[in-house]
């Protein structure tokens, strides 16, 4: 067994559960070689530098692009697989009609075989990680034994990975046990399977993002939205944005949107000139952990302590943040090379491409030259908008939370929630149209309730019933909005900016917070009238922001049938409040 000589204690000796499990995976696995993972940086050099060597990691322009590298996935692995991905509960019904559902036995007998002896002529990792910052009580564990050193430096950034962790592990006794292989890469050999049970991941067969990076999406969601469930917290797909207006005072407000959506960005938005002294800080950009807090308010950590971000449409216009943060210590995946070995994407204005994503030389009749799903993996702590309290322990107080769909029509710029419950089902409600995150079709609308419905790691009808518990408890419970910066026209031009103009509607949103501005009170609810937004310096028409603030009671109608079926899909679990509520609605559009 491989261990660093230079270690004062061989990291194994710290947790004697760990130790055991890694050597029941080593013998299944066969591993030629083990490597205990400590996140020091002298060892995520050394495994850059060997990844360099292999040919796996190719370092960019050294001038331009310091200490950036670029991966290549195999071109069948390149987003997340939601028909591979299974949640194994002792009961369906605990499921849901949200997942694929397996028996964990069944489960556990195909991977057994998958793995068995799938590491024979690879080194074995093991990464001890925790989700949030170290010294949170908020804060829980894993740890992913991979066989992909690509997947190790990305949990090196994406966690606070290594010693402490393992540490944590020792004291609490208690750690999310996940097995990963790339395997064969071989889609028909491909599976991520989740026991919420027994806190356990499986996966195989795949080195991409989600699918690969256990601490992400499938314990950070799926398997914590089950423990979050037990333990009276909720863990979702959310951003934390700190807005600081121009009186100093700073709010923080939570987002779900579904995957590349504009997460990342709304989370680093800069302030449009025509704000003045307004600044946004960063907490997290895609995961948030969220607590009633003994004050009755409810308080977010961000689970995770980097960016694992959509790169197209990154410029100095649409996210100068995002634009400077991923020019230094950036792992790049998938995208597209110039001429002098620079990263080069869709939407970037300046250079040219001439290698593809997939190291082709460029040519526009193969599609675009970076892949529409590459991303960026940087620590935020490159981030020049990084929240002095993202490292908090306590985390932030939240004061809004706020839902969003990719809708070209019906749904209007933003509306408010008339209270939690009616706010629980503007979530349930969500649906938006697929992008390039997930493989299979992009711009179909689907249901996609709280931007969970591929994270919910049990039974939807029991996750909202758990959201009108969490609801019920908090004194001071967060305001509930809902937004959409992708409405569009008849001749599919959008009616809104976006990027740093959506702080326009954030701000709509703290003041009414506040008690401080006016609303049109409508059947879905409530509405910002054109004069209630700031729109000093906002170049969108008097016609265009009509259009975004009406709301239509034919299509909303239809929308609420639509919605019903969809709810009463869930059967006899569904809380009767959302029905309720949808019918307040219903009655109100007349
Ligand atoms: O591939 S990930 O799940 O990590 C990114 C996303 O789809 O949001
Ligand atoms: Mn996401």
């Amino acid at each position: 067994m491989a261990t660093a000589p230079h270690l004062l204690t061989p990291l194994p000796s710290l947790s004697k559960d760990v130790a055991e499990w890694v050597e029941s995976v080593r013998q299944l696995t066969q591993a030629k070689a083990v490597r205990w993972c400590e996140g020091s940086e002298s060892e995520v050099k050394e495994l850059t530098a060997e990844l360099v060597r292999s040919g796996d990691l190719l370092p960019l322009n050294a001038e331009h692009f310091p200490g950036c590298h670029l991966a290549r996935s195999h071109p069948s692995d390149v987003a997340r697989v939601e028909h591979l991905t299974y949640i194994c509960t002792q009961s369906k019904d605990d499921a849901g009609p949200n997942n694929n559902w397996m028996a964990p036995d069944e489960a556990r007998a195909k991977m057994r075989s998958l793995f068995s002896g799938c590491m024979k002529d690879r080194t074995l990792y093991v990464v001890p990680y925790c989700m949030g910052p170290i010294d949170s009580p908020y804060s829980r564990c894993g740890v992913e034994i991979t066989d992909s050193p690509y997947v190790v430096l990305n949990m090196a950034i994406m966690t606070r990975m290594g010693r402490p962790a393992l540490e944590r592990i020792a004291r609490e006794g208690t750690f999310v046990k996940g097995m990963h292989s790339i395997g064969e890469l071989d889609p028909e050999r491909r599976f991520i399977m989740h026991f919420p049970e027994t806190l356990e991941i499986q996966s195989y067969g795949s080195g991409y993002g989600g699918n690969a990076l256990l601490g992400k999406k499938c314990h950070a969601l799926r398997i914590a939205s089950w423990q979050a469930r037990t333990e009276g917290w909720l863990a979702e797909h959310m951003l934390i944005v700190g807005l600081q207006n121009p009186q100093g005072e700073t709010h923080y407000v939570a987002c779900a949107f579904p995957s590349a959506c504009g997460k990342t960005n709304l989370a680093m938005l800069i302030p449009p000139a025509s704000l003045p002294g307004w600044k946004v800080f960063t907490v997290g950009d895609d995961i948030a952990w969220l607590t009633p807090g003994p004050d009755g308010r409810l308080w977010a950590i961000n689970p995770e302590s980097g960016y694992f971000g959509v790169v197209p449409g990154t410029n100095p216009e649409t996210n100068r943040n995002a634009y400077e943060m991923i020019r230094r210590d950036t792992l790049f995946t998938n995208v597209a090379l110039t001429e002098d070995n620079q990263p080069w994407w869709e939407g970037l204005t300046t250079g040219k491409p001439v290698i593809d994503w997939q190291g082709r030389p460029y040519d526009p009749a193969n599609g675009p030259a970076a892949h529409p799903n590459s991303r960026f993996t940087v620590s935020a702590r490159n981030n020049p908008a990084y929240s002095p309290h993202a490292e908090d322990p306590r985390g932030v107080p939240i004061s809004a939370l706020v839902f969003g769909g990719r809708r070209r029509e019906l749904a209007p710029l933003v509306y408010e929630a008339r209270d939690w419950k009616h706010g629980v089902l503007v979530g349930a409600s969500v649906a938006s149209e697929t992008t390039a995150a997930a493989t299979g079709k992009v711009g179909v609308v689907r249901r996609d309730p709280m931007a969970m419905q591929p994270f919910c790691g049990y039974n939807f009808a029991d996750y909202w019933a758990h959201w009108l518990n969490v609801g019920a408890k908090l004194k001071n419970p967060p305001r509930i909005y809902h937004v959409n910066w992708f409405r569009r026209d008849a001749d599919g031009r959008f009616l809104w900016p976006g990027y740093g103009e959506n702080l326009r509607v954030l701000e709509w949103m703290l003041r009414r917070c506040a008690g401080q501005a006016s609303a049109n009170e409508t059947a879905i609810g409530n509405l910002p009238r054109p004069e209630d937004l700031n729109v000093k310096g906002l170049n969108v028409s008097d016609a265009d922001l009509k259009a975004l603030l009406s709301v239509d009671p034919a299509l909303w109608k239809k929308e609420v049938a639509d919605i019903r079926a969809y709810l009463q899909g869930y059967g006899s679990r569904l809380p009767a409040e959302l029905l309720n509520q949808l019918a307040i609605v219903e009655s109100r559009l007349g």
